[in-house]
C-alpha cells in the first residue's frame, strides 16, 4: 500500500512540474510568434532576448516557509506564482510596454496581477514590468490554469539586476549602507543611459521619416 502511495505522489509531482514546463513552451511560442511577426511587419524587433526558468523543489520549499504557507500541492499551485517564469529582455522601455500589451491581449492569456517596477521603482533602484498571468494548460484527462511569472525590462534594467542579484546573494542579504546607495546610483545611471539610447532612438527615427523612410515603430500593432 505504501509503495502505490509514494508512486501515486511521485507521479503527481511529475504532472505538477510538467504543466509548468508546458506553460513556458505555450509563452515561449507565444513570443516568438509576436517577435516574427513583428519584424516581418515593421522592420524592427524590440526584443534582445528572452530567458525562461522553472523554479527549483529547493526554493519553491524556501519561498513557501518564508511565506508561512501549508506545504501541500494546491497551496504552492495558488501561492507561489513564479515557478515558471520568462525574462524578456526590450530594446527600449516604450518597448516592453509594447510587447506587455500583446500579451496581455491574446484570449488564452489572463492577467492576474501587474506590477510596474518602471514607473514605480523598488526603494533599492529595481525597475521591470512584472505581469503574472495564467494560462490553460490542456492535458489528456484536464485543463489546467497555470500562474506564470513574465518580467519585462530592458538591457539597463537587465544588467543593473542581474548583477545586483549576484552582488546581494554574495553579501548573504545584508550589504553595508554606503553599497546600497551605490547600488541604488548605478540603477540611476542605468535609467539614465535607457533615456539617453531612447532619446537618440527617436530623433533618428525622425531623421528617417524626414527622408521618406517608412518607421513603424510607434505604428499601433
Ligand atoms: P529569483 O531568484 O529571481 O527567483 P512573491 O514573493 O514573488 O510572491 P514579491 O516578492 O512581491 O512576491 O514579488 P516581486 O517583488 O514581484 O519579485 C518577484 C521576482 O522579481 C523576484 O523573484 C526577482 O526575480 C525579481 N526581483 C524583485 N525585486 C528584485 C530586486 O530588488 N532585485 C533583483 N535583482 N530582482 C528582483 P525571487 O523569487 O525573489 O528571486
Amino acid at each position: 500500500l505504501a509503495n502505490i502511495n509514494i508512486r501515486q505522489i511521485k507521479t503527481e509531482l511529475m504532472r505538477f512540474m510538467m504543466a509548468y514546463e508546458f506553460a513556458l513552451e505555450e509563452i515561449n511560442t507565444k513570443i516568438n510568434i509576436l517577435q516574427k511577426e513583428f519584424e516581418y511587419v515593421h522592420e524592427y524587433n524590440p526584443i534582445e532576448h528572452v530567458k525562461s526558468r522553472i523554479k527549483s523543489p529547493e526554493s519553491i520549499i524556501k519561498k513557501v516557509r518564508k511565506k508561512g504557507l501549508p506545504l501541500n500541492i494546491s497551496s504552492i499551485q495558488e501561492n507561489i506564482r513564479d515557478i515558471a517564469g520568462i525574462r524578456i529582455t526590450c530594446s527600449f522601455v516604450t518597448d516592453i510596454y509594447q510587447i506587455a500589451k500583446m500579451l496581455e491581449k491574446q484570449k488564452d492569456i489572463t492577467v492576474m496581477e501587474k506590477k510596474d517596477y518602471i514607473k514605480r521603482p523598488k526603494p533599492n533602484g529595481y525597475k521591470s514590468l512584472h505581469l503574472i498571468i495564467q494560462i490553460p494548460i490542456f492535458m489528456s484527462d484536464r485543463v489546467e490554469n497555470i500562474y506564470t511569472e513574465i518580467q519585462i525590462r530592458t538591457i539597463a534594467m537587465d544588467f543593473w539586476a542581474s548583477l545586483e542579484h549576484k552582488i546581494y546573494y554574495k553579501y548573504n542579504k545584508e550589504i553595508p549602507d554606503h553599497l546600497k546607495r551605490e547600488l541604488k546610483d548605478a540603477a540611476i545611471s542605468a535609467n539614465e543611459l535607457d533615456e539617453k539610447m531612447e532619446r537618440i532612438h527617436r530623433d533618428i527615427s525622425q531623421l528617417k521619416e524626414a527622408d521618406g523612410e517608412v518607421v513603424t515603430m510607434e505604428e499601433e500593432y
